[in-house]
């Protein structure tokens, strides 16, 4: 099918990297197309880099250029819901995202994961193994490489993370195998509710061939069930799960036992569930995962998920600063393996959510709660142990002399960073640096 039928001039909305990535696809196009970019922003990131011959508006909207185009691409950061691009949606212009644009282009098997959280980790570690596999694969989508960028590369096969921003303007991607690996609550500023998010991330599996579901989480499964359902449980049900095997616990695909969970490096059970779903995606996608399971066993996480980041004298130190809502704290505490005291550290910039869930983990755990940042003393009645700190760094001292072998120090803030930091990174690098120096 020729999509670009009937397609001349092209509008681009919001620049930034995903902008650029467009930009760069639609002038090496054979079409000649007209290409204009416009960004509500007054200095909007990547500018420099546009080619000569696209015009760029910046600071506002420009309404004759949105009406007169033939197919409109949107930033996955600006909602459908602008009165701006609602207008021309209603005059039955297309309005696509790039990850559509990389549909109508690719022509290798793509993979593709989203979920509330987990999404870096599955994507990633699914390239890993799938390289090492001996495969060339091209890993990117929300996870900070532009889909269209992948394009460019020699690659056997795509493994994409997906927002729910990004599946808004997605109808035609296929895929050998899509996951969604939870639902918890993120992003209402955007949403209309839980169910309109849901929607979202549903499309993902609207070209599917193999629809991989959480066994655990009811909302992750397709509305209608015509089509090839894959569950992957941490308990013994579904094709990918846990069970017994030579008396240990085992990640079983399709009946099999495959490896080990002792075998794993990464911390925490939800990453467990995260490698049985690289396991089914790569099952479903045809391909051999055997000989990519040493690089399974060994891989450590991503920087800032459930990451250790050192482990002295039997003290481990792990950095999820990733962990920017109560969901994703949950799962670092689920399962976590910590012989002696847990000192836990949360507080941050808590965008108004509700701690109270966090209180029954914490109750059963010999944890000591180090709470800091602007939020920090709402985490205070969670647990007996609460103690209020400034920052990080004078917990970290406070603490250090009474660290005993198998005590465990984590970053899992259940916060965003920007009261003291720039970002998640910096946060976590912060922690690392720290870490590092007392260990
Ligand atoms: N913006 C405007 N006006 C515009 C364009 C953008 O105000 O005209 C603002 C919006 O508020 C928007 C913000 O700028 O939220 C971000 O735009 P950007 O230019 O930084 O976007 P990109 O650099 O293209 O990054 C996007 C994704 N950003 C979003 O979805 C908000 C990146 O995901 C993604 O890695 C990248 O494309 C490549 O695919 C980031 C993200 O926060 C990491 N994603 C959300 C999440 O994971 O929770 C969904
Ligand atoms: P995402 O890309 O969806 O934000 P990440 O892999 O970056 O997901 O992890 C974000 C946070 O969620 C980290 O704190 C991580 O430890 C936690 N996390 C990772 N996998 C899961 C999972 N399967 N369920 C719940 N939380 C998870």
């Amino acid at each position: 099918m020729n999509q670009w039928q009937n397609i001349n001039r092209v509008v681009v909305v919001g620049l930034g990297i995903t902008g650029l990535s467009v930009v760069k696809h639609l002038v090496q196009l054979p079409h000649n197309l007209d290409i204009k970019v416009i960004d509500t922003r007054a200095n909007p990131p990547g500018q420099t880099e546009l080619p000569q011959d696209v015009s760029l508006h910046a600071g506002g909207w420009n309404l004759e250029w949105l009406h007169q185009a033939d197919l409109l691409v949107v930033n996955p950061g600006i909602a459908l819901a602008t009165a701006e691009i609602q207008q021309v949606i209603a005059k039955g212009i297309p309005v696509v995202g790039d990850i559509e644009l990389f549909a109508w282009q690719v022509n290798k098997p793509v993979i593709a994961i989203t979920g509330s959280n987990g999404k870096s980790t599955v994507t990633d570690l699914t390239g890993v193994v799938a390289a090492g596999c001996g495969l060339k694969v091209g890993v990117g989508g929300n996870i900070g490489v532009p889909a269209l960028e992948l394009l460019n590369q020699d690659a056997d096969l795509y493994v994409l993370e997906l927002s729910s921003f990004q599946l808004e303007t997605t109808s035609s991607l296929s895929l050998v195998a899509a996951a969604f690996l939870n639902l918890s609550e993120d992003h209402m500023d955007r949403y209309d509710g839980m169910e309109d998010y849901r929607q979202a991330k549903l499309r993902i599996f609207a070209n599917a061939q193999a629809c991989i579901v959480n066994k655990e989480d009811a909302q992750t499964y397709p509305d209608t069930m015509d089509k090839r359902l894959i569950e992957f449980s941490l308990g013994n049900r579904g094709q990918f799960k846990l069970d017994l095997h030579q008396g240990q616990e085992y990640l079983f695909a399709n009946d099999a036992p495959v490896l080990a969970s002792s075998e794993l490096s990464l911390v925490g059970r939800h990453n467990v569930a995260n490698a049985l779903v690289v396991l089914a995606l790569l099952a479903e996608a045809g391909i051999d995962f055997t000989k990519g399971l040493n690089a399974l066993k060994s891989y450590n996480g991503l920087t800032h998920r459930c990451q250790v980041v050192a482990d002295n004298n039997g003290i481990k130190w792990v950095n999820d600063s990733k962990a920017t809502n109560v969901a994703s704290t949950l799962a670092a505490l689920s399962g976590l393996e910590c012989r002696g005291i847990l000192y836990l550290l949360v507080g941050g910039d808590g965008k108004g959510a509700d701690f109270s869930e966090l209180s029954p983990a914490l109750a059963s755990l010999n944890v000591e709660l180090c709470c800091f940042g602007a939020d920090g003393a709402e985490f205070l009645p969670l647990h007996h142990s609460s103690k209020r700190y400034e920052s990080m760094a004078e917990i970290v001292e406070s603490i250090t002399p009474k660290l005993q072998p198998g005590d465990m120090v984590m970053l899992s803030p259940a916060c965003a960073s920007f009261d003291q930091f720039n970002n998640f990174m910096a946060r976590g690098e912060a922690f690392t640096q720290l870490a590092r120096q007392y260990a």
